[in-house]
């Protein structure tokens, strides 16, 4: 990377198709490198756009009978829509219709023969149309693309060629100057042995079809869609003498699929050689997403999934998080929709989410909502753990992103986030606040904690700016009109923190498989709504609960299905306008709750923080005077004498009671 400046781009997208999980994934990994990249104060742009010439387009506008322009116009607005809703923010959208494309275009062709490396001659082979090349026979399965599925079509025409073979030397000792250049490494090799075996000089113009960028001098031709596709990297700059060039190229990775490895590893680099232009510093092939097995297709409708559906249901931040976590950047993954909800739960809902909503209850109860002002005097071995974890994950995952593996980054960012849940275990600030003279350790463990609340926040900004923002906001601190990479011990005491919803929600049973169904398209609208609201009640017609035993007893087997935990109250405020109502904030081992319990004729809220009580863990939410319960705490007694249900030793929140 040039100093201070990173360049980054995805591959345009055709426009046959609309933005799919496959396209969303290059352009929401190349946004989080871009957002890491920022958040470091370089001088970021990052590319994207739609490739919108050729022969399959001009097949595909004629399907949907329109002109190749009108289609166009139709399904790049889609793109355009598209970025914004799963947060990506482009620095610029070049689309290879446009006039400054058009001009580079022509540019490079002359540089190109300038150098002697264009003739005319003749094309006699089989033509993908899918993959807009020339396929070899050996590269066919049973007379079809591998690909596409489709047979290829011979094609005779006149071509101009480019002199690819002449590059073959220059090429591969690029590749051994230039080490970084083919990412990941398993990548390269196939690359260097397809180069070796010999390479033949590229058909570069078609005269089959009009939907392209005429041939300097030849009308009769156009450029073919690949040439004309790669320049995009540099037109998109100005070419050479424009001042974003100077600025920018050569670009410091081209993020592509694997499908596109050999364009933009071969003929892209030797094409800019000839041109006279430096190549780009890293091209990264990334692996290939399936959706529950199978390749995302047009023709299998299960496997076209709306990147924008799924935000709407899940949230941006979740999809944005699941795709860049789940798949180590490089491999082939498998999408399903069990995998999404389990990451929701595990890392976002369980660990960032209650991390977020532990801290700020604590806060809100003990210090009045402010932050406190940590004492030297009063800090411990452990919050030097905490700290030295911190900026150990922060420096790890800036390795991670700047190594462009995002898996890696967030996997050291909930090493944080899960080291920060033990350490409100360890330091049992709900001990700390009834114990007098007390005060200055629980200001200090409450500020560590929050601190290393700040810092996971600003770690996982790459991968979701939203979630970020709102830690900030909910924390206090001033919107950042850039992200910053966290420095341990920058949070001000005295800032007021603010609680709220929860950051992410659970996924319950209930909601999950009402999820499961509209995914596969098994809910009829209403009841899939009705269920996507979280409804309690069954629809009319729908099956109950089983009726109970006549006896009334319950088998063990019943009894078992009630999820009895223990569970320490960290926080209890009276519900407004409400004489027996109070709001407990509880800590379950790995996750906080909110219970809205009848106990306030029996016990006053200040008594109540650190008290060790049995809950029913899995008793479906409710609204209580509008208040959020999940769950329910167990108590025996006459409504103004109640007593809690408690333990006569110390045991864990999160244990179960059988
Ligand atoms: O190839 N998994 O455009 P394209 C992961 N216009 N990534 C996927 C994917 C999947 N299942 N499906 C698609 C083109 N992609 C040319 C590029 S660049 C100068 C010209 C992503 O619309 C992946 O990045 O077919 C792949 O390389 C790209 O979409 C192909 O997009």
């Amino acid at each position: 990377m040039r100093a201070n400046r990173f360049y980054v781009t995805t591959p345009i997208y055709y426009i046959n198709d609309v933005p799919h999980l496959g396209t969303a994934y290059t352009t929401i990994v190349a946004d989080a490198l871009a957002r890491y990249q920022r958040a470091r104060g370089r001088d970021v742009h990052f590319l994207t756009g739609t490739d919108e010439h050729g022969e399959k387009v001009e097949e595909a506008a004629r399907n949907a009978r329109l002109s190749p322009r009108a289609h166009a116009d139709r399904i790049v607005r889609q793109f355009k829509e598209t970025w914004p809703k799963l947060d990506v923010a482009s620095d610029d959208f070049i689309r290879t219709t446009e006039p400054r494309h058009a001009a580079f275009v022509e540019d490079m062709w002359k540089r190109m023969d300038a150098a002697g490396d264009i003739y005319l001659g003749h094309y006699d082979g089989l033509y993908c149309i899918g993959c807009e090349a020339y396929v070899a026979e050996g590269e066919l399965e049973d007379g079809k693309c591998k690909a596409h599925g489709r047979a290829p079509e011979r094609r005779q025409e006149p071509s101009y060629f480019f002199r690819l073979a002449k590059y073959q030397q220059p090429l591969l000792d690029f590749y051994r100057d230039s080490p970084g250049f083919i990412r990941p490494e398993s990548r390269k090799n196939e690359v260097v042995s397809f180069v070796a075996g010999g390479l033949r000089d590229l058909s570069i113009s078609r005269t089959s079809f009009t939907w392209g960028i005429p041939v300097p001098g030849d009308p009769a031709h156009v450029v073919y869609v690949w040439v004309d596709a790669l320049a995009n990297y540099v037109s998109a700059l100005g070419g050479p003498g424009g001042e974003l060039y100077r600025r920018y190229w050569p670009a410091d990775v081209h993020l592509i699929g694997k499908d596109i490895l050999r364009f933009h590893a071969v003929y892209w680099p030797a094409m800019l050689m000839s041109a006279g232009l430096p190549p780009p510093a890293c091209v990264f092939a990334h692996g290939w997403w399936s959706v529950t097995g199978k390749k995302i297709s047009k023709s299998l409708p299960a496997t076209r999934i709306s990147p924008t559906a799924l935000a709407d249901d899940v949230g941006v931040d979740a999809l944005r998080y699941f795709l860049l976590r789940e798949l180590p950047l490089g491999q082939d993954g498998d999408f399903s929709y069990e995998s999404l909800v389990g990451r929701i739960n595990a890392d976002l809902a369980n660990d960032l989410g209650n991390l977020l909503s532990r801290a700020l209850a604590m806060v809100d109860e003990y210090t009045g909502g402010v932050v406190p002002e940590p004492d030297a005097a009063a800090a411990t071995a452990g919050d030097e753990t905490l700290r030295i974890l911190a900026e150990s994950a922060r420096d790890r995952a800036a390795q991670a992103w700047e190594d462009l593996a995002p898996s890696r980054a967030l996997e050291a960012t909930w090493e944080l986030v899960r080291a920060a849940n033990r350490y409100i275990v360890e330091n049992e600030p709900w001990t700390l606040r009834k114990s007098p003279g007390k005060e200055p350790r629980l200001a200090t463990v409450l500020y560590t904690l929050l601190e290393a609340v700040r810092v996971a926040a600003e770690l996982c900004a790459p991968a979701m700016p939203r979630a970020a923002a709102r830690i900030r906001e909910q924390l206090g601190l001033p919107q950042a009109t850039q992200a910053l990479w966290p420095k341990w011990g920058d949070l001000a005491a005295g800032l007021q923190v603010r609680r709220g919803a929860a950051l992410f929600p659970r996924i319950d049973k209930e909601r999950e498989q009402a999820l499961l169904a509209k995914w596969a398209g098994g809910l009829s609208p209403s009841n899939a709504t009705r269920a996507l609201q979280g409804a309690d009640r069954p629809a009319a017609g729908e099956t109950g609960p089983p009726p109970a035993a006549p006896d009334g007893k319950l088998s063990y087997e019943e009894f078992s299905k009630i999820d009895l935990r223990v569970a320490i109250i960290v926080a209890a405020e009276r519900v407004k306008d409400a004489d027996r109502l109070l709001k407990l904030t509880v800590d379950l081992g790995g996750e906080t709750r909110q219970i809205v319990a009848g106990i306030a004729t029996s016990y006053a809220a200040g008594d109540l923080v650190g008290r060790r009580v049995i809950v029913v863990a899995n008793l479906k939410p409710a609204k209580i005077r509008g208040e959020r319960s999940e769950g329910m705490i167990l108590a025996a007694g006459e409504k103004d004498a109640l007593a809690l249900a408690t333990f006569d030793r110390e045991v864990a929140p999160g244990a179960k009671v059988k």
